[in-house]
């Protein structure tokens, strides 16, 4: 069987003329035994809520899932699909790809994020487990993890954090190798990972990656554990090429002609490219069945259970948020803010508004990189989760954002939870790979993201973000928010928690903010990206100023002053580009407006506003790193001020 796996590696590589033969041939046994004697799951239903997840994090070895996907039966991934490895529209790109090929988990390929993914699988398993009962939710996590997978620090992060929670159904099957693309690992690296993982608090263990019995025994025992477990398999890559195994050579290239056909001989196999015996497909099929009895003894399960019960689990599981109860929650929210209006920062509008909405929406999970009181995520009612109790909803990530980020996209990836965290904005450069990965798969995360700018004061540049709005903006199927006040943060949370299929950001203040939003509006204003928050005065309007934010009241402000100079001035409140450039141009055309001078405001860089005010346009806002100073101070210093902004205005309008 495990023959099987590697012979359509070489295969389907050699087809490509490029991929990775050497993992799947390696480790080709681990996931044989895995498969075929652990793994619950069933090739006619890859989205059964409670299978076993398996997460290939070394994606490059993606053959050896595609192979395995197609021998189970799994019915989408045909052998024409293997034939197709790597091209255009096929089942079967370079690295695997969620959402794109049924039986795949995760997008795998930046080594280190299927491992950190896979924690924040298992702590969604335990939680769902304590919420809903082991009857509905009980399922293992498995991992392949290569000698990159832990080189790579956030490996290091997920280990740590899976150990201290004591996730003891996560199994870590460590592809041990010794080879990475450089050659022997003794080139870089000497650490002793079975001490690594023991000393994180897993049980750990070393055994013969070729060895079924071993390897089936060694899962065996992490099953009794209490603690995640991590395996080593002692393997060799290219197992059974004759001048490749054991070398970098079979890593990441074709294996040619020749060598292909020393290993089929090495291996005692006879069957032509991409044919599989009949004898050892009829095994693979039964391995594909083997767990269709545990489904339907579940199905039953859940339709046993008491109505209100299942229908909550399979709107959870859904990922379908209450609309209803959303949309009222966020009223609420509104109606408290316009009866009694807050001059507070906007991280603390957050808080505000979460209170209301994790009261009704109990699939938000809560957590921040050891910045809980300055992000403000926690709300009184929330109880930690913890290794004592899986159902608390709040997760003190410990100062691990990378894990952190990486984890959440595991709890959305899982299903059944809207993980949110918090960190400061600047060390959203510690999350972005896994953000950009979140992005690429479309899952619901959101990241709330505090001290937003130079607004943070005494902390200095290090810790003021200057270039991370037009960073975040960068990335595709991200939605940035940046609201300018308590009425326009509850709306952000909103349109993040409607954000089905992608993650997104709120960038808040720690600096307080007057409520620029007066009065109720049951509408989502900041639903178009961009509004009309100050309509100009005295006239058809000469200048358009637009501002994210806290210099929404710097925009604010200097409508003001350019007022008294008899200058009909409008404000536009932009809480978010990707949803302003997203609208019809006819919309878009609208709140951009036709007065001859734009100028915007952002204590951040000016990339990206180009599209809004265009390359005449004025902008304020940084062009250096931030300084150590009272957060005022900082605003004059680097002329972030109503003056300087109705200076702009003038000083265009003279030219215009
Ligand atoms: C974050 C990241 N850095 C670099 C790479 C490029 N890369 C792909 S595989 C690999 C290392 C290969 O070694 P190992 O993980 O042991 O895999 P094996 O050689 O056993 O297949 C590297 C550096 C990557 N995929 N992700």
């Amino acid at each position: 069987m495990a023959n099987a796996i590697r012979a359509l590696a070489m295969d389907a590589v050699e087809q490509a003329r490029s991929g990775h033969p050497g993992l799947p041939m390696g480790a080709a046994d681990i996931a044989t035994v895995l498969f075929a004697r652990f793994l619950k799951f069933d090739a006619a239903d890859p989205a059964w809520a409670d299978r076993d997840r398996f997460v290939l994090s070394a994606g490059h070895g993606s053959m050896l899932i595609y192979a395995v996907l197609h021998l189970l039966g799994y019915e989408k991934v045909t052998i024409e699909e293997i034939k197709r490895f790597r091209q255009l529209g096929s089942l079967t790109p370079g690295h695997p790809e969620y959402g794109h090929t049924p039986g795949v988990e995760t997008t795998t390929g930046p080594l280190g994020q299927g491992i950190a993914n896979a924690v924040g699988m298992a702590i969604a398993e335990r939680h769902l487990a304590a919420v809903f009962g082991s009857g509905i939710v009980d399922h293992w996590t498995y991992v392949l993890a290569s000698d990159g997978d832990l080189m790579e620090g956030i490996s290091q992060e997920a280990i740590a954090l899976a150990g201290h929670l004591k996730l003891k159904k996560l199994i870590v099957l460590f592809d041990d190798n010794g080879i990475s693309i450089d050659g022997p690992l003794s080139l870089t690296d000497s650490v002793d990972q079975v001490k690594r993982f023991e000393a994180a608090g897993w049980a750990a263990t070393r055994i013969d990656g070729h060895d079924p019995e071993a390897i089936a025994a060694a899962i065996e025992a992490a099953k009794k554990s209490e603690r995640p477990s991590m395996i080593a398999c002692r393997t060799t890559i290219g197992y059974g090429a004759p001048t490749k195994a054991g070398s970098e050579k079979s890593h990441g290239s074709a294996l040619g002609a020749d060598e292909i056909a020393g290993a089929r001989k090495n291996l005692g196999w006879s069957a032509a490219p991409f044919e599989i015996p009949a004898a050892i497909r009829e095994q693979w099929r039964a391995a594909g069945a083997r767990g269709h009895p545990a489904r339907l003894a579940w199905e039953a399960r859940l339709a046993a259970l008491d109505p209100k019960a299942r229908a909550e689990f399979e709107r959870r599981i859904g990922n379908t948020v209450p609309t209803q109860m959303l949309v009222e929650a966020v009223a609420s929210v509104k109606q408290k803010l316009a009866e009694a209006p807050k001059e507070i920062a906007t991280r603390a509008a957050s808080e505000f508004a979460l209170e209301t909405l994790t009261a009704a929406l109990p699939e938000m999970i809560g957590g921040s990189a050891d910045l809980t009181g300055s992000n403000n995520t926690r709300t009184k009612a929330m109880k930690a989760l913890s290794a004592a109790d899986y159902a608390g909803r709040f997760i003190h990530y410990g100062v691990r954002e990378h894990g952190m980020a990486a984890a959440m996209n595991g709890m959305a990836l899982h299903g059944g939870i809207i993980p949110y965290s918090g960190t400061f904005l600047v060390f959203s450069d510690y999350c972005r790979p896994a953000i950009r990965l979140a992005a690429l798969m479309g899952q619901r995360v959101i990241h709330v993201m505090t001290h937003d700018s130079i607004g943070l004061g005494e902390d200095g540049p290090t810790h003021q973000p200057v270039e991370h709005l037009a960073a975040l903006r960068a990335i595709p199927n991200l939605k940035v928010f940046r609201p300018c006040d308590a009425v326009e943060t509850v709306e952000c949370w909103q349109l993040a928690l409607e954000h089905r299929h992608g993650p997104s950001v709120l960038a808040l203040t720690r600096q307080n903010v007057p409520q620029l939003r007066r009065g109720f509006d049951a509408r989502n204003r900041c639903a178009s990206g961009a509004y009309e928050l100050l309509a100009a005065e005295g006239g058809a309007a000469e200048v358009s100023l637009f501002a994210t934010g806290s210099e929404v009241a710097v925009a604010v402000a200097s409508q003001k002053l350019l007022a008294a100079q008899k200058i009909p001035t409008r404000v536009v409140s932009v809480p978010c580009f990707e949803l302003l450039l997203a609208a019809p141009a006819s919309e878009r055309a609208a709140v951009i407006g036709d007065a001859p001078v734009k100028v915007a405001v952002e204590a951040g860089i000016r990339q990206g506003w180009d599209e809004i005010i265009g390359a005449d346009g004025a902008f304020v806002g940084m062009t250096s790193f931030g300084a150590s100073a009272p957060y005022k101070e900082l605003y004059q210093h680097f002329g972030i001020t109503p003056e300087r902004v109705a200076q702009a205005a003038l000083t265009r309008l003279k030219k215009s």
